[in-house]
Formats: structure tokens, sequence, C-alpha cells
């Protein structure tokens, strides 16, 4: 596989980045701990994979890395690789396993042990609050569409605040609220698996609604360096064709410019409410100022360029995905740094000036294994490498970049691919659960050590 970023290739280090730049790496509570230990309650994704036909082989989170047990080795791997920090999640149906009420002490030990074990490694303990894991006993009452779901959040929230709050180096409220969404509530293709517009659009604007209330709560308690982690996609129309040109701008307006631009300017881009207005909550508008609160730093997730074309015989938004010719990841995701550094620019440019921004999730999966004690894995090694490459590009373009974290630290439950598709620096055997650090891990270790 080669990649075909017109970016040159080079072996940055540390050094190439400014002073403080942090180099990490990312997990996800569901993805890595093992839901059936101590005493979580069920989330959305139980079900969701307990119902044939929505995750590979049917798997679920019950056991993943077993990370609530490891992770102290875990710990050591990122410290042993010469790491600055690492960014993990914490389930809200662990800590509160019926969603609202009776909290779980058991599992909120587990992430004061966790955070003990973090800082007592050098490391820097960067939280996300919400990585998807809705208490199905939340689910029952319409989850992500409820209209109170801000505040059973924002109670959840005072709960690991209460915990760990004044541990942590930065606390980013919800991952990817795109995918939370329209993914899940539009597309169906995450839990809960709902296909309905009204349902997307109210959980489009409920996620923003419990982000504004989690930043407000947790400024009221004194906290600093809170954020919020978007994911974005490189989007290009997949012609030159004028309706393929809408189709993409219609698509950018969802995946990309909802959530930003609604957390920095306090509005929705129009070719997006052209189709989603009628089914928002009345009065949405009422509640754009909490929701455009400011922030103290932006985190971006990034994997790939999306072609788009028109799709006339479908409904709004009348968009259908196209396959370009850039080489694919396991995820049949197309790689393309320079949309990396486009969309550094254009977030500075067009949403949030010098705000501190964080690269909080990049990477990609590849179907490693482990021969002879080793993983050869040439083609993530020059997918860093390249997207090194436009995170520096970006900084030399005035970006105000502050780090990266690798996605992910381990191989791990890559939700509806189940544990096929590995995105770890470190190699996990599913059976034994052994970790094995494959050569993108050692190369990241060669590149941020500290001479
Ligand atoms: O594994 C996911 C993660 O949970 C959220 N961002 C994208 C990753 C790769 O699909």
């Amino acid at each position: 596989m080669t990649s075909s970023s017109p970016l040159a290739r080079s072996a940055l280090t540390r050094k190439d980045f400014p002073n403080g730049f942090l180099f990490g790496a990312a997990t996800a509570a569901y993805q890595v701990e093992g839901h059936k230990f101590g005493g979580a309650g069920p989330t959305h994704w139980d079900t969701f994979a307990a119902t044939p036909g929505n995750v590979l082989r049917a798997e679920d989170g019950a056991l993943a890395c077993d990370q609530y047990h490891r992770y102290g080795a875990d710990m050591d791997l990122l410290k042993d690789g010469g790491f600055d920090a690492y960014r993990f999640s914490t389930s809200w149906a662990r800590v509160i396993p019926e969603g609202r009420g009776a909290v779980n002490r058991e599992g909120l030990d587990y992430y004061d042990r966790l955070t003990d074990a973090i800082l007592e490694r050098g490391l820097e303990p960067h939280l996300t609050l919400y990585h998807w894991e809705m208490p199905a006993a939340l689910t029952d009452l319409g989850g992500w569409t409820n209209p109170d779901v801000h505040l059973w959040f924002g109670d959840f929230v005072e709960v690991i605040d209460d915990k760990i709050g004044d541990r942590m180096a930065s606390v980013a409220t919800i991952n990817e609220p795109w995918c939370v969404s329209y993914l899940s509530h539009f597309l169906g293709h995450h839990a809960p698996g709902r296909r309905d517009i009204r349902a997307a659009a109210r959980s489009m604007h409920h996620v923003l609604k419990a982000h504004g209330e989690a930043i407000a709560r947790l400024r009221d308690r004194g906290r600093k360096n809170l954020g919020i982690v978007i994911n974005f996609e490189h989007t290009q129309p997949a012609s030159d064709d004028p309706n393929d040109i809408q189709a993409a701008a219609t698509q950018d307006a969802t995946n990309n410019r909802w959530f930003i631009e609604a957390i920095a300017k306090g509005h929705y881009p129009q070719e997006a409410l052209a189709g989603l207005e009628p089914h928002l909550p009345k009065g949405w508008q009422d509640d754009m100022a909490a929701i455009s609160q400011p922030i103290d730093w932006l985190g971006v997730n990034y994997y790939f360029r999306q072609l788009v074309a028109h799709d006339g015989s479908s409904p709004w938004p009348h968009t259908k995905p196209a396959q370009g010719h850039l080489a694919t990841t396991q995820m049949g995701w197309e790689i393309c740094p320079e949309g990396l550094r486009a969309l550094l620019v254009n977030l500075k440019d067009r949403y949030v000036g010098d705000l501190p921004i964080m690269v909080t999730e990049n990477g990609m999966a590849w179907d490693d294994h482990v021969k002879n004690g080793v993983v050869h894995d040439p083609e993530r090694c020059a997918y860093i490498t390249d997207h090194m490459g436009a995170m520096h590009q970006a900084i030399a373009e005035g970006v105000n970049l502050k780090g990266f974290f690798y996605w992910s630290l381990l191989d791990n439950y890559e939700w509806a691919f189940g544990y096929e598709r590995r995105f770890g620096m470190v190699h996990v055997d599913f059976e034994t659960l052994q970790r094995t650090p494959k050569a993108s891990y050692h190369m990241l270790k060669d590149l941020i050590k500290r001479s």
C-alpha cells in the first residue's frame, strides 16, 4: 500500500514540534475495559450487539482488553514508550448503572485507581466524559432523544468530577457528537441503531445541549481546560457536476460543520437546517447561547477523505458515498493526510482562531499479525509519519496545535466491527489478552524520545 499524500514524508521527531507539544495515545471505556466487571450496568451497546446483524460476530465489550484489571501494565507501555499523556473515558453505566440515581462505588473507584496509575507514571490524564456507552435504562427513555438527557448527563458529570476532576489535565465533554447522533440515529450504524430523521435531529441538538450543561456545571466548580472532541472527515465532491458539489456541501454541513458551528458561532449551517429544522425540538434557538459558551480547547478526530455524490433517488440529504482512488485502510477509509492539514487550518481561519487544538484521535486499522513475537506494520508507520507531517505543516501555517493522541493504544472493540479491525499501536491477542507492541509503537517511541 502506498500513501498518496502530496505532503513530503519526512522523519519528524519531538524536536520539530513546539515545546510542550504532547504525544499521547487514546482509548475509550467500553472498547478496552471489560464491561462485565465491577458492577457496571447494561449499555445500549450490549443490547445492540446482542441483536442479530448489528455487530460482526455479535461481539460485545464484556471482556474487551480487560484493562479493568490490566491498567497498570497498559500505563507501563505508555511510560516505557516515552509518551506524555493518556486519553481515556469514563463509562456512565459503570458509574451509575441505571443512568440516574445510585452510584456504583466500585466503578467510580476504578477511575480513581486508573488516575493514580496514570499520574504515578508521570503521564497526564486527559478525560473524555462520554464515549458512547449510554446506560440501557436511559435508552429505554429515549436516550439522546429525551429532552432531559442534558440534565441526566450533568448529574453524571458531577459524580465523576467529585472523584477525579481535580487531577485531570483536560476534560472533554463528549466524544464525536456526530457519531453519537447522526451515525447512530439517522444512519443506524451504531447503537441504538435508529434510522429516523426526527430522532437524528433531536439527538444532534440534545448532545450539544448536554455538552453545554457539562461545561456550565464544571465551570461553576472552578474547572479549567474544558473542551469537546469532534470528528471531521475531509469531504469532497465525487465530480465537478454541480449536483455532486451540492451533495458534498450538504454532507459537509451535517458531518463537519453542525457541531463546531454551533459551539463556535451559536448557529447551525443552513444546508443542514434545510433537512433537519422541521425535526428539531421546539424552541431550539433558545439553547444556542448555552451550547456556544466558551471552551478552552478543541479536540479534533481525523481519519479519512470522503467523496460524496448526488443521490436523486432518496429523500434529503440526497447524498451517497463514492469511492476515490486513494489507498485505503482496513476500514475502507481513504488515506489523506493533506485533509488533516486543510482541516486544522480551516478550523483556525473559520472557527476557533488561536484556541488550542489537540488531535485527540488519528490512526488506522490493519489486519496485523504477530509473527515470531513481532508485528510488522509498515502501513501504519507510513500513516503516522504522513499525518505528523500534516500537523507539522499546519503548525507552520499558524495553527495553535498542542498535542497528538494516537488512536489507539491497544487493538480493541471497534464497535460494529467487533474485534476484527485493529487500530492499536499495541497488538492484543483476544484469546490470551497478551499485548505485543507493534513496529509503529517502536517508531513512535523513537520519534518522541527526549534527547
Ligand atoms: O474506535 C473509534 C473511536 O471509538 C472513535 N473514533 C473513531 C475510532 C475508529 O473508528
